[in-house]
């Protein structure tokens, strides 16, 4: 095809893209979103996020596109702890006698940690673990840093890498062996109360981190049989993802002072007593962009929200034989926005709808088109990634920075409703097993639920799924009896078959 047919094509974009995208898909092959499994793995690879070649299971590699979105991800959550958490950073490796001093913790961790035996030749004489969570390696510091109530409370965080030797089916940013991501806080309270507003404050706090990636979750606190090892009581996010599963993408826990007592974390109270501290973790792994890119992305690839796009607006040249002064503004103009977006100007060699395919399976939120007809004009083509009414539209080059950030909060309300309303029809209400059962293929459920732990185990079992927990939140479902039992209860319980 000539240059001149492009031209005809560039004023019938659709067919433009459509033309491209059967010869694109010839060598990109993703499969649609509705097949979402091998979607997710095709997207994953093709938009350049994760390598998963690397040789060793349930490990992965960050492509430099990825890691972008991951940076840009974890900082909002950095600001948002910022405001009154400290940052810090302890050691990977935790010595055996720390680890194996918290009975339920080790139970629940034994299995699936890695373990460091040998320095060169040499047997260590204390074996050293490889961290699948730091409260063994935080803990006994706590004690060293916590002398009497002035240094209460205390809040940090860390965003590093830990290892679980996980034998469920590994998969790329859902379920790793190595989570290269894992921002986890860990916090200390003179009181029982105290460390529960700490809980519900983390709570908050991550429900505005979704909210800012157009992610909206549900929050249940996990039966006692699920809970983290160790903890008094587990409160968990999950999302609903496009096939029905759910993904648990964040969890908060109260340890009350069950770790306290073990690491002899104790503090001077104002009567000069020795009190031991109550205190909470939470934590957030690199399943968020799981999340990000499951919730939000469809057939042409990642949908992402302006904030955390790695590339926020791509400007592509329509190019011809004596297309200078298209290319003279275009660069001016990719200058003047970089002061305000990130951008790339595409002045690469392949033809406009093959750029298109490939920023749009990018994610890019907005797309700017300059050809020499819109120049003449003094205009510039902007087509948002996702729209509602007009698909692409064109607008003074010498307003687009206005016309460009109009269009990000467009996305950004298109992002999260679109995201809400799949939640919500994927919730029903169910006042029968077999009803509930049905639901779980496809979405989660919600019973009534008496609160015995026996009650929850039948429906587990008889809906081949799991008790995610009761809600925490403002709807209220109208329940009147347990499932089970038919006990008259005001209870319920999400149930979902998690990832
Ligand atoms: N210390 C506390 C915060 C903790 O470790 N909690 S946790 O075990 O629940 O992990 C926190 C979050 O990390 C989980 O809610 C889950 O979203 C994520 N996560 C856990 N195991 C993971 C794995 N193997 N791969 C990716 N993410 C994981
Ligand atoms: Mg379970
Ligand atoms: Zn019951």
């Amino acid at each position: 095809m000539g240059r001149e047919g492009h031209l005809e094509d560039l004023h019938n974009p659709e067919s433009n893209v459509q033309q491209n995208k059967k010869k694109e898909q010839q060598k990109e092959e993703l499969p649609p979103k509705s097949e979402f499994s091998e979607w997710y793995n095709e997207i994953i690879r093709t938009a350049q996020i994760m390598d998963v070649r690397y040789p060793v299971k349930g490990l992965y590699v960050w492509y430099p596109f990825g890691f972008s979105l991951r940076n840009h991800v974890f900082s909002i959550l950095k600001e948002l702890l910022n405001k009154d958490h400290q940052e810090t950073l302890f050691p990977l490796l935790i010595p055996e006698h720390e680890f194996m001093k918290e009975a339920e913790h080790i139970k629940g961790f034994e299995d699936e940690v890695y373990w460091v035996t040998h320095g060169g030749r040499d047997a260590l004489d204390v074996k050293l673990a490889l961290r699948p969570t730091s409260e063994t390696a935080i803990y006994p510091m706590f004690k060293l840093w916590i002398r009497s109530h002035a240094d209460l409370p205390i809040r940090i965080y860390q965003l590093v890498n830990t290892f679980r030797y996980e034998t469920k089916h590994t998969r790329p940013l859902i379920r790793l062996r190595e989570i290269t991501s894992f921002k986890e806080a860990h916090t200390a309270h003179e009181s029982w109360e105290d460390a529960e507003r700490q809980v519900e404050n983390a709570i908050q706090i991550y429900k505005k981190f979704y909210r800012r990636l157009c992610i909206p979750v549900i929050v249940s606190k996990r039966p006692s049989w699920d809970k983290f090892p160790g903890a008094e009581y587990t409160v968990a996010l999950d999302v609903l993802m496009p096939d029905g599963k759910t993904l648990q993408v964040g969890t908060v826990h109260n340890l009350g002072t069950n770790f306290a007592k073990t690491f002899d974390i104790t503090y001077e109270d104002k009567n000069g007593e020795q009190q031991y501290v109550n205190q909470t973790c939470y934590g957030i792994s690199e399943r968020c962009i799981a999340a990000l890119i499951s919730i939000h992305g469809d057939d042409g690839g990642l949908v992402l929200p302006p904030e955390v796009a790695p590339v926020q607006v791509v400007v592509v040249p329509i190019l011809f034989k004596h297309s200078e002064d298209v290319m003279d503004t275009a660069r001016k103009l990719s200058e003047r926005l970089s002061k305000e977006f990130r951008i790339v100007l595409d002045d690469s060699e392949k033809r406009p709808g093959a750029k298109f395919y490939e920023w749009e399976l990018r994610g890019v939120p907005v797309r700017l088109e300059l050809g020499p007809r819109d120049l003449e004009k003094g205009e510039i083509v902007i087509a948002p990634r996702v729209w509602k009414g007009e698909r692409r539209r064109s607008v003074d080059i010498n307003a687009v920075e206005e016309e460009i950030k109009k269009e990000f909060e467009n996305i950004e309300k298109i992002l999260y409703e679109k995201a809400l309303s799949s939640l919500k029809s994927g919730l029903k209400l169910c006042s029968t097993i077999e009803g509930a059962k049905e639901w779980v293929m496809k979405g989660i459920a919600i019973v009534g639920w008496c609160g015995e732990e026996e009650c929850g185990h039948v429906i587990e079992e008889k809906c081949s799924c799991d008790v995610l927990g009761e809600p925490i939140g403002d709807e209220e479902y109208e329940i009147t009896e347990c499932v089970v039992c038919g006990r008259e209860t005001g209870r319920c319980v999400f149930l979902g078959r998690p990832y």
